[in-house]
């Protein structure tokens, strides 16, 4: 088959954010749109002539038809073979442990995580590299300085690749296996958890609630907590990935997993309650009557990794970004092992995790992974929740209550302010920079500055430096508030308020969240004013 060389232009704003590039369906559907990219990414990535590239996605709308064009395109640009997941579908997760398996080079995974989907709403493609996570700053840079300068890109006149039928096929010499997109996943978390022991659980009488919202985890939540833990059948919720996500942010949270928290707020509730979002990298823990932050969810399974196998060694490190609370620093100093605070992101843990310097991270926006993969990995805090739970034979509401009487407690909240005219964002954001050196010694309410600044982080495996990470105000005593923009976003601009509030094992263990965090909530208007720049006097979304 020939190779067919096609004129482009370049296409504005094809900067990938946080997590990858993100745009509206409507903006990827354009003619040569996904195309510009996927070109960018093959010309500036490290690969071999006939180098494996994975593909894979979350199921949603236009997954399949970039699939289709990825394959083409992979084809015609001397790729070798392509490893692609049944029915287009990989969680994020899985296609890391996928890439690193079967020695790629890299992987496209085609998702916009926990943004909604459909032909109205996003689409997004990230480039994971060669040992399983997100490409660093400087590839997505490099990707993205490409995008502005392409003038054409390869590909190739084949038929569709039958994404439905497990086997192999030929792309205009180029191998192309579908390939079970959960067995090498559920096959890598056997290795890692004592599924004896939570199976002997379940047997006990372990009961649990996993909402898969519609998205990319119900086809493994059904295979390893139904089929191979033995959890009832109907324990996994919305368990069928739909393109439109039925209609709901896969977004696993109290306002967009509400059902799950009804659930387990009510008299019926089992043990445990779990969600994942879209393409299955992120983890929602509640216990029967308490809802564990994430940060607290870092913090507490780090301190009971041991108690699985994989971890019964013990941990080399733990590294959180920037915003999520410091509860897990307290357990890195209690083990004696160091702790690192990263920014926002996971291809910040990348560098870390393979440097052998930390084996557990996580992120306040309920990510949390390990060093058996390079991406955050929802099923895998499951996993380990359950495992812990196993052995340790408590509830979750016993468990956090003797964390905090060990640690103390870091109380945490994030306000998010959506759809900001940009704008009115950049705004606030310039201003409050602006003051952030006249900050420290002010009062606010009960509250003093202790210090502020606008963060900056030095890799320490590479030395890069990535500046502009967030505005930090800190108090004494420990309280905290962070101010960021969001790097996902699809409409306008959101604004990100992180406050954290913390109690030693002395003080006040068991009160209400929002209590706990009002002085905080009122200095982060007076310090950024958020309503005079925004019009907004309450946040879109707490989490
Ligand atoms: C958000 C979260 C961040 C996470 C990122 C990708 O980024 O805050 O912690 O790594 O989403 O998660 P931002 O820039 O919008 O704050 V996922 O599950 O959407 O790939
Ligand atoms: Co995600």
């Amino acid at each position: 088959t020939a190779i067919a060389t096609i004129a482009t232009t370049p296409f504005d704003g094809q900067k990938p954010g946080t997590s990858g590039l993100r745009k509206k369906v409507k903006v990827f559907a354009q003619p040569h749109y996904a195309e510009n990219f996927i070109q960018s990414v093959f010309d500036c990535v490290e690969r071999d002539e006939g180098a494996t590239l994975v593909i894979g996605g979350d199921g949603r709308y236009l997954n399949r038809q970039v699939i289709q064009t990825a394959i083409r395109m992979a084809a015609a640009n001397g790729y070798g073979r392509v490893l692609v997941g049944q029915g287009g579908i990989l969680s994020t997760p899985a296609a890391s442990h996928v890439i690193r398996q079967y020695g790629a080079s890299g992987g496209l995974v085609l998702s916009a995580s926990h943004n909604p989907g459909g032909p109205d709403e996003d689409f997004g493609i990230k480039y994971n590299i060669a040992n399983g996570g997100p490409a660093p700053e400087s590839v997505t840079e490099a990707i993205y300085i490409r995008t502005t300068a392409i003038d054409s890109y390869l590909t190739v006149a084949t038929p569709d690749v039958d994404l439905d039928t497990i086997g192999e096929t030929d792309v205009a010499g180029m191998a192309v296996q579908v390939i079970d997109p959960v067995a090498d996943y559920a096959a890598l978390m056997e290795r890692l958890f004592d599924f004896a022991a939570i199976r002997a659980a379940v047997a006990g009488g372990l009961t649990m609630t996993f909402d898969a919202m519609h998205a990319v985890t119900g086809p493994y939540a059904h295979e390893i907590l139904e089929r191979r833990l033995g959890f009832a059948p109907g324990t996994v919720k919305n368990g069928v990935p739909l393109e439109d996500f039925g209609g709901h942010h896969p977004d696993p949270n109290m306002v967009h997993a509400a059902d799950l928290f009804a659930t387990m707020f009510g008299d019926d509730a089992p043990d445990f309650g779990a969600a994942s979002d879209g393409d299955g990298d992120r983890n929602l823990i509640v216990g029967r009557g308490i809802f564990v932050t994430p940060s607290d969810s870092l913090a507490m399974l780090a301190a009971n990794a041991h108690l699985a196998p994989a971890y019964a060694g013990g941990l080399k490190g733990i590294a959180r970004s920037m915003p999520t609370s410091a509860a897990a620093d307290r357990v890195a100093a209690a083990l004696n092992i160091p702790a690192f605070e990263t920014p926002t992101g996971w291809k910040f843990f990348g560098n870390l995790l393979d440097a052998g310097m930390c084996t557990i991270c996580g992120e306040e926006s309920a990510g949390t992974g390990s060093d058996h993969v390079r991406e955050k990995d929802g099923l895998w805090a499951v996993l380990l929740w359950l495992n812990i739970l196993a052995v340790r034979g408590q509830s979750v509401a016993q468990i956090a209550a003797e964390h905090w009487a060990r640690f103390g407690r870091n109380y945490y909240a994030r306000h998010d302010y959506e759809a900001l005219p940009t704008e009115a964002a950049n705004a606030l954001m310039a201003d409050l920079t602006a003051s952030l050196e006249a900050l420290p010694g002010r009062a606010f309410g009960p509250l003093v500055v202790e210090a502020a600044d606008s963060f900056a982080y030095t890799d320490p495996v590479d030395g890069s430096l990535s500046a502009n990470q967030g505005l930090r105000v800190l108090f004494e005593g420990g309280s905290r508030i962070v101010f960021r923009l969001s790097g996902t976003g699809t409409e306008g601009a959101t604004l990100r308020v992180y406050l954290e509030r913390y109690e030693p094992e002395s003080g006040d263990l068991a009160a209400q969240t929002s209590d706990m965090l009002a002085d905080l909530i009122a200095a982060a208007d007076a310090i950024a004013g958020i309503t005079r720049h925004t019009g907004r006097s309450q946040p879109s979304v707490i989490t």
